[in-house]
């Protein structure tokens, strides 16, 4: 079928951009040293939203010194004060969620449904979650040698944290690296991806109305060149990199050699293995979920659907059916299930990889679908006969594009799933939970999901295997990344 989309202008109307952008740098929002400026387009209508300042090399000086200055206090404040922060800052993005929101959408081009629903909780859900050990971490994390009582552990902040993050979940990317640092005593440089900085911005003014001390977080907006002027910047003593894997070993080559301690979370390649028991329409759920929430720009998409050969034919004409149903559209609509493809570099290379699919004799289909005349859109895309040759089956394709596989026995399954360079996530679905805890056991993957996809949890930690990264975000695991015990 094909939805016909209704503007939603109402919700535009929610959130108030500004023309432009300065850095925010000691408290200040400031243009960068050079002048040097970028736009931001909403990827749904190739609208320009608003102009920021490009940081150079003199503005990433500026912001980690302002961060160094900040340490002094921030470090020596009792957790409970910086608990108060925290916990401010949390209350605030609830109280400002429904512009986040639409601000989210507009930048990134997710469906409203997804940012009002998923990131805006998970972001406020972060905070609240790492506010609460902001004043437990001494009396948790501190012991005494049980032996003479004279020895003991000390947990202590690293310092000045780099942090870059990609335009996938700006927000709540921001939120995963800001809130673990700041609980633990450590001050901020973050840089957003360059396609979606609008987010941090108002984070950075978040900051201002909860009172936080002047330096303590830093955001300064750029492209990759900003970035990797952050990572050798020699007054940062920490860096915190979601993105892609070749820039992730750019920066471990760069930090090698360095005092700096590195956490990478990088791409992924998912199985989503649905046995022939699993109950099919709940697993037809998890499976769309799982690729086509966020358009799959999702570093832990269920990107290849691995089928017991059995249950295939039911499983895919089940599954065709609900993709006949999925509405792609203006992200501001709140029916839209599908929204825009991030930007024109991300499409272009979405398209690469799916005509490589086709030119290597998958079979490729998607259903009827008309896209909107403007902006970045591909229509969600499924690809059967795939075999692990394939590009499509091997590459993180990072958009709404589905590569079947099939398999016989539980151990072909997990061969399947392992037999690629990433590992951070995979899912499970059958009725046996003795096979549940067997496969998880035998999967590569940092998550792995029973009957359920894509479920997120702040306690939770969250990293992979192999290419996909190193260091876990998320519980306490995720405190440990910011602390020298
Ligand atoms: O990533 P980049 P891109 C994967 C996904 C996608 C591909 C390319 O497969 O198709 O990467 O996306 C900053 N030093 N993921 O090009 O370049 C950059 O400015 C320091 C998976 O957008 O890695 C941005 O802030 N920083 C992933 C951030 O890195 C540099 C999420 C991510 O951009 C830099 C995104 C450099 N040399 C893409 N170059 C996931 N794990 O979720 C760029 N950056």
């Amino acid at each position: 079928p094909v939805f016909e989309y209704a503007p939603a202008p109402e919700s535009r109307a929610v959130v108030d951009i500004a023309p432009s952008y300065g850095l925010f740098i000691d408290g200040e929002f400031g243009e960068a040293g050079d002048g040097k400026v970028f736009k931001t387009l909403s990827p749904s209508s190739e609208e320009v939203l608003s102009e920021v300042a490009q940081a150079g090399a003199e503005d990433v000086d500026r912001a980690v010194k302002a961060a160094r200055k900040a340490f002094m206090t921030w470090s020596a404040l009792p957790g409970s004060e910086r608990a108060k922060y925290l916990f401010r800052i949390a209350r605030i993005i609830q109280e400002r969620s429904r512009e986040l929101a639409v601000l989210e959408s507009l930048d990134n081009g997710k469906p409203i449904r997804e940012s009002r629903d998923s990131d805006l909780p998970l972001v406020a859900a972060h905070f609240f979650y790492y506010a609460g050990w902001a004043d437990k971490l001494a009396y948790a994390t501190r012991g005494r040698s049980p032996l003479n009582g004279t020895s003991g552990t000390d947990p202590k902040p690293l310092g000045v944290a780099g942090q870059i993050i990609p335009w996938n979940f700006p927000l709540l990317m921001l939120a995963w690296k800001i809130a673990p640092a700041l609980a633990t005593g450590n001050t901020v440089v973050l840089k957003p991806a360059e396609t979606t900085p609008l987010s941090a911005l108002f984070f950075a003014d978040i900051c201002r109305q909860a009172g936080l001390p002047k330096g303590v977080v830093n955001i300064i907006t750029g492209d990759g060149s900003t970035g990797a002027e952050l990572v050798a910047h020699p007054g940062i003593d920490k860096v915190a990199f979601t993105g892609s894997t070749e820039v992730g070993k750019a920066i471990a080559r760069t930090v090698a050699g360095t005092r700096k301690k590195v956490t990478l979370e990088l791409g992924g390649k998912a199985a989503n293995i649905v046995f022939d028991d699993a109950p099919i329409d709940q697993a037809v759920e998890g499976i769309i979920g799982g690729i086509f929430f966020n358009q799959g720009h999702v570093c832990c998409a269920g990107s290849r659907l691995l089928v017991q050969e059995s249950v295939q034919d039911e499983l895919l004409d089940a599954l065709k059916r609900r993709m006949g149903t999925l509405r792609l559209g203006d992200p501001l609509d709140k029916n839209t299930d599908i929204g825009a493809i991030n930007s024109a570099e991300q499409l272009a290379r979405i398209r690469a990889l799916a005509d490589a699919g086709e030119a290597e004799g998958a079979e490729r289909w998607a259903p009827a679908c008309e896209l909107p005349s403007s902006g970045y859109w591909f229509a969600p895309t499924l690809f059967t006969g795939v075999t692990q040759a394939h590009r499509i089956a091997r590459e993180e394709i990072f958009g709404p594009v589905l590569s079947v596989l099939t398999f016989r026995t539980p151990e072909e399954a997990v061969a399947k799933a392992n037999n690629t360079p990433y590992g951070l996530s995979a899912g499970i679905w059958t009725e046996k939970g003795s096979r549940i805890l067997w496969m998880a056991n035998k999967l590569r993957a940092g998550v792995v999901w029973s009957n359920t996809f894509n479920k997120f949890d702040p306690a939770s930690p969250f990293g992979g295997y192999k290419e996909s990264g190193y260091g876990r975000e998320g519980g306490r695991h995720g405190l440990e990344a910011y602390l020298d015990v």
